[in-house]
């Protein structure tokens, strides 16, 4: 295979609107993000992942989107972002912008254009119908919405305000490829590319993923725009399994770098049920066995995978499945320890590397999300009993994810010297950045150290997974390339557990407890994790 720098890289995603805010607005903005990147360097990271910052109504907090051109007002200007590029490659950090083409905003003039004027080329770029059919959004309700200007419904798949484009149509492909070659000419590393898999939907089928124009649409903007540049483009691409993420991932089929699948991630919800009826409780052994698949069956020559537990749209993982009371710290680095030394490119979710914890959200005016409000909406007309739609809005609902960061224990945790626009964490005076960097023990130097065993140990791009038989909630495994051998342990329970394997420890790479000198026979104490390099 040939190496690059993106199978070495760990990525950090910002998002935006809860990151820093430097004018005392309320809102994070690019400014923010520039003045907090020697933090970022600190950590070690290689690359950004900038959630939306374009310019939008924010009916989806920037994922609809009225200019890709443009820079939304409260986030700054576009000198601002040319200096944010510009500042984070002083410091070898990579810019990846959120490229958000399975809809725009119903503002964007393209959109505009297209309810007024039905003989307009852009009245082509949606998708117009006389008649609805089943299809539902994901953020509720009927996936069609009736448009009086243009006497017809519209298609989208999310918000009313999130019109789906229609890829079928090659001028408003070409427009795409243009925008996205605007972006690739300021210098940026790359492309995350939202909700990828739906651009080839057929609606009159219900085909909604994986339609069978997806790949070679992908093909056509590799080679419009970012092939052959040295760029990291990542599809999110929900209901991939390895087949599928080959597909787009192989190199031969120069289509994108590495994809984002959900296959761990969907254990946190009940089999065929929507999101709202979550399942908290980790399934260890379903969980390895997922990991298990993707490692060995994506294999390196294949394609390339990503390496994640949170991202805007998901629960904080030590609150979910970790233990954010007693064993906060613990799990957090028993997380991390776990994920990072995989295959694949690790993204750190921002506050995740200081143990940022869900919300305990009690009413439904704390909530921002649309995603949450509608649903809130829709279930309360069912009858659905508001402390049980709270609930689910509290274990799983985005706007876990979206609290502003914790800095310091100062007024609003140092993010904003106004009144930042979703509350923050009531935790903050003991959860944020400051303590975390005074405190030689935090999670963040755990996170901070295995970005550097990463770059220090090259061959973990290549090397052979293989999962070891153990007791139940206990995750091991070993990773393999010709002599070098890590073995990585973690304990996924609130109780103590059985550990053996029959080798000796050559050194202790990375650990949240004290590993003993054998671990022929080993009690892990509840969320014990490590790493040991195994002797040659
Ligand atoms: O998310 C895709 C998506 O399907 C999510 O809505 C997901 O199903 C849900 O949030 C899980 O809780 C992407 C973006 O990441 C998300 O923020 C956007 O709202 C969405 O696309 C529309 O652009
Ligand atoms: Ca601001």
């Amino acid at each position: 295979m040939q190496e690059k720098w993106w199978h070495n890289a760990v990525v950090y995603q910002v998002y935006p609107k809860s990151f820093k805010d430097s004018n005392g607005d309320g809102i994070g903005d690019l400014p923010g993000i520039t003045s907090k990147l020697d933090y970022l360097a600190k950590l070690g990271i290689t690359a950004i992942w900038l959630s939306p910052v374009y310019d939008s109504p924010m009916d989806d907090n920037g994922y609809d989107i009225a200019n890709y051109q443009d820079i939304a007002a409260i986030f700054g200007t576009m000198e601002d972002m040319d200096e944010l590029i510009a500042e984070a490659k002083k410091r070898d950090i990579r810019i990846i912008m959120d490229l958000v083409v399975n809809h725009t905003s119903d503002e964007h003039a393209w959109f505009i254009e297209a309810r007024e004027n039905p003989q307009s080329p852009e009245r082509d770029y949606y998708i117009w119908r006389d008649e609805p059919n089943e299809l539902e959004s994901i953020f509720s309700g009927s996936a069609w919405q009736y448009d009086e200007k243009a006497g017809q419904y519209y298609l989208h798949f999310f918000s009313k305000k999130q019109p789906d484009l229609n890829w079928e149509n090659e001028e408003l492909r070409q427009k795409i490829y243009e925008m996205m070659n605007f972006w690739i000419d300021k210098g940026i590393g790359g492309f995350r590319m939202d909700v990828i898999d739906m651009i080839g939907k057929i609606p009159d089928e219900k085909v909604v993923n994986n339609g069978p124009m997806l790949h070679p649409y992908l093909k056509e903007m590799n080679q419009a725009t970012f092939g052959g540049k040295d760029l990291l483009t990542v599809g999110e691409t929900w209901g991939a399994n390895p087949e599928e993420a080959k597909k787009y991932s192989n190199p031969e089929g120069q289509e994108l770098s590495m994809v984002f699948q959900f296959e761990h991630i969907c254990l946190q919800y009940q089999e065929g049920q929507p999101k709202w009826h979550y399942q908290k409780e980790l399934n260890v052994g379903k969980l390895k066995e997922i990991f298990n698949k993707w490692q060995t069956e994506l294999g390196v020559e294949d394609g390339w995978n990503s390496l994640f537990w949170n991202n805007h749209d998901l629960p904080r993982i030590v609150s979910i499945w970790g233990n954010d009371r007693e064993y906060r710290e613990k799990s957090a680095k028993a997380f991390a320890i776990l994920l990072h030394l995989m295959r694949g490119t690790p993204y750190i979710y921002q506050g995740e590397e200081i143990g940022m914890t869900n919300y305990p959200f009690e009413t439904l005016d704390q909530v921002e999300d649309i995603e949450s409000i509608n649903y809130a909406k829709e279930a309360l007309e069912q009858g659905v009993p508001l402390e049980q739609i709270m609930d689910s809005i509290r274990v799983i609902g985005r706007d876990n994810a979206r609290t502003p960061m914790q800095w310091d224990e100062t007024k609003n945790a140092g993010f904003s010297d106004g009144q930042p626009w979703l509350a923050v964490n009531p935790n903050y005076e003991a959860i944020n950045v400051q303590e975390a960097l005074e405190n030689p023990d935090s999670i963040f130097y755990t996170y901070q150290k295995l970005v550097n065993i990463r770059k220090e140990n090259s061959w973990l791009v290549r090397a052979d997974f293989e999962l070891l038989e153990t007791a139940e909630k206990v995750f091991a495994y070993i990773r393999k390339d010709g002599d070098c051998r890590f073995l990585v342990v973690a304990n996924l329970s609130n109780q103590k557990q059985e550990f053996a394997v029959e080798e000796s420890i050559t050194s202790v790479l990375i650990a949240n407890t004290d590993v003993k000198a054998t671990i022929e026979q080993l009690t892990l104490a509840p969320w014990d994790a490590f790493c040991i390099e195994l002797a040659k």
